[in-house]
């Protein structure tokens, strides 16, 4: 059963217990109290700047949005900046910089929105498929991606997630995660305008548009940290700076490494400023300091500027990290989902058919309040990365036992109504292995060891192991290790290459579709990483790249092989084989609404450790159930499993809509396959 809801409030009210704050906490009452004079002090004005700046009807759609999500909005305010004097002031600002947002949305967009306003769960549709890349390495630049938006339709892909495209630093940059500036298109991608033309392009065909937003922090030459450079106090203050170590090192005795092995510390000295700088990543990344609302003003800017550009989803960057508290790991705190729902409740009243997408590789206990489930649920963001499901589906298929991912996914709360998760296999980054020690215990295993076990395993060095990925930022002082590595790498398709065994390959082409099915039809918005649908390996030259730096992450964003891409046509080739199974995938959830992803989905115990079974229950298309094969070998269940489906002769959608075979009682289920499972 889901335990896992940590309160925003019950985390609150531990805060203060635990400050020496002698006046009592604020309670909930009071800041709702706060919140809701504020919008109602700011609505006068409010409605009249909207008046002046739109059409009426336009002008009264703003106003419904305003009364609908202006508390959404003021409330996370007020418990962040509401015991300041100005809290009221800068909330009448933030709905000033909406309604200017709003009168500056194109007409087309706004169509777009009032469409999603009718169909709010939009990103959540069983036609929803999502595809991730580079835009240079997949098609050298925007331009390039518009003409291979063809390519995307033949794969079912309704969902661009374009990586960071803002102008990024020179030199290392981070994968374009350290941004000069927010209101550019990197001139190596294309102009401002190809991005609209772009996006413009995939409306056209109905399909949306995903763009980074990098709100933890900018890069160290961004103008914001050039004008902090020059002196400018107002910029100083964008920024977390120390005059000495005090405070960095009473800081790091809480706060964990994310590079230890490419980046070690949490800070980093700038001689122009003649302070530390906190910077979680590399040093050219300088955190922002979002206790400061005029930061919080910056980036709403930058958000409702980026969405008037015509990008549907905003994926916010690590945003784990947004807040900083002494004594804590300055990760998953109250003000940064405080943030998250702040920013939330004003881009819907501007851009109400955006949709927010968080980064958060965090662990189980602290995933789904990204979406909103906490004690008291809140409005946060619409999509978050079911982590934990990539990285069971990745410990299942390396221990060929199902049983740990069933107990790690029975834990977590179900996504609130109208949120949903993006799964996906992998992804540009490392995978961090999120295995919790409580549910490693369970089945009487150390979740220590199992973690070292699969960083071991994904790199190749453990005997037996099918998979040629690398270990990444592997951390002797702690034993914790990621890997990086591309997927077919992962799943087996190198070392059977390599080895030229045919058996080994189908195998390994198995694995990798299995692991496509399970995310696929899982229940969300599957993202497939670029390249992954043509069986692409590593890049095993990413090191001669000088943007690489020593960060191996790029073993695993390879320049699109176009050539290798022209083998999905040829019968019998691996490329064809995989290209068409996972297209297959895509046209097989369009044919079942059950896969409409609102409504729960829950693991299920089968008779059969090897097996990974998990219902879909959508409130009004009814049941599926999934089953998955982590074994090399064929394996079946007991047909009892069926009755979760509460219909006469079910069928197997990815068997061709064919009866679901019964055999002595039991459903076989071949090796490293998969069944979804519907009423006929
Ligand atoms: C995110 O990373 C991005 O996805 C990474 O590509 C960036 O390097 C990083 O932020 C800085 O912008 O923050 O919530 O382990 O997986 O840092 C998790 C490395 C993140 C990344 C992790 C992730």
């Amino acid at each position: 059963m889901p335990t896992r809801i940590v309160g925003l409030r019950a985390a609150n009210r531990e805060e203060c217990e635990l400050s020496a704050d002698p006046d009592p906490p604020v309670t909930e009452r009071a800041r709702r109290e706060q919140a809701t004079a504020a919008v109602a002090a700011a609505r006068a004005e409010i409605l009249q700047r909207a008046a002046a700046a739109l059409p009426t009807d336009e002008a009264d759609a703003l106003a419904a949005r305003l009364d609908r999500y202006g508390r959404d909005a003021a409330l996370p305010l007020a418990w962040l900046y509401g015991d300041r004097e100005d809290y009221q002031a800068l909330v009448a600002r933030l709905l000033r910089a909406v309604v200017d947002a709003a009168a500056a949305r194109p007409h087309e967009l706004r169509r777009l929105d009032r469409r999603r306003e009718i169909d709010p769960e939009w990103f959540l549709r069983e036609t929803m498929v999502g595809y991730v890349c580079y835009a240079d390495r997949f098609a050298g630049d925007l331009d390039g991606v518009r003409e291979r938006v063809g390519y995307l339709e033949e794969l079912g892909v309704r969902y661009l997630h374009l990586m960071p495209l803002l102008a990024a630093r020179d030199g290392e940059d981070d994968g374009g995660y350290a941004v000069v500036d927010f209101d550019r298109v990197d001139p190596r991608l294309g102009s401002n305008d190809d991005l609209e033309a772009l996006a413009g392009d995939l409306h056209e065909r109905d399909m949306a548009l995903c763009v980074d937003l990098v709100i933890n922090h900018t890069a160290a030459e961004h103008a914001w940290a050039e004008r902090a450079k020059a002196g400018d106090p107002y910029y100083q203050a964008f920024y977390l700076t120390f005059p000495d170590r005090t405070l960095p090192d009473a800081y790091e005795r809480t706060v964990p490494e994310t590079f230890p092995d490419t980046a070690p510390g949490n800070f980093t000295w700038s001689p122009e400023l003649s302070r530390w700088v906190w910077t979680t990543f590399y040093p050219f990344q300088w955190d922002l300091d979002h206790s400061n609302p005029e930061v919080f003003a910056a980036l709403l800017d930058v958000m409702l500027r980026t969405a008037n550009r015509g990008v549907d989803v905003l994926r916010l960057d690590a945003v784990r990290c947004l807040w900083k508290r002494l004594g804590t790991t300055c990760e998953n705190l109250p003000e940064a989902h405080w943030l998250l729902q702040a920013w939330r409740g004003l881009t819907r009243i501007a851009t109400p058919g955006v949709v927010f997408k968080a980064e958060a590789i965090v662990g189980p206990d602290q995933l789904v309040q990204y979406l909103g489930a906490h004690d008291q649920e809140q409005p946060e963001c619409e999509l978050a990365y079911h982590n934990q499901l990539m990285v069971m589906s990745w410990s299942a298929v390396a221990s060929r036992d199902a049983r740990l991912p069933t107990v790690a996914l029975d834990r977590l709360a179900d996504p609130p109504r109208g949120t949903g998760w993006v799964t996906y296999v992998r992804c540009h980054d490392d995978i961090g292995w999120a295995v919790d020690d409580a549910d490693a215990a369970t089945l009487g295993l150390s979740g220590f060891a199992h973690r070292r076990f699969l960083a071991e395993f994904y790199a190749g060095q453990i005997p037996g192991s099918f998979a040629r990925g690398a270990m990444y930022q592997d951390d002797p002082r702690t034993g914790d290790a990621r890997t990086s590595g591309m997927a077919a790498a992962l799943a087996g398709l190198t070392q059977a290459r390599e080895v030229g065994d045919p058996l080994l390959l189908d195998q390994a082409v198995r694995r990798l579709l299995l692991l496509h099915a399970i995310a696929y039809g899982w229940g969300g918005l599957p993202l497939l990483w670029m390249g992954d649908e043509i069986a692409m390996g590593n890049d095993d030259a990413w090191w001669q790249d000088p943007v690489a730096g020593d960060d191996n992450r790029w073993m695993h964003r390879p320049h699109m092989d176009w050539v290798a891409a022209q083998r999905r046509h040829r019968e019998g080739s691996v490329e064809h084989r995989v290209f068409s199974s996972i297209a297959g995938l895509a046209a097989a959830r369009r044919r079942t609404p059950e896969l409409h992803a609102i409504g729960p989905t829950r693991p299920v115990w089968t008779d059969n450790p090897k097996v990974l079974a998990w219902r879909r229950e959508h409130p009004r298309f009814g049941t599926l159930l999934g089953l998955a094969n982590v074994d090399d070998a064929d394996q079946s269940v007991d047909a009892g499993i069926l009755d979760v489906v509460r219909a006469w002769d079910p069928v197997d959608v990815l068997d061709d809509d064919r009866p679901v075979p019964v055999v002595d009682g039991r459903i076989p289920v071949p090796r490293l396959s998969a069944r979804w499972v519907v009423a006929p």
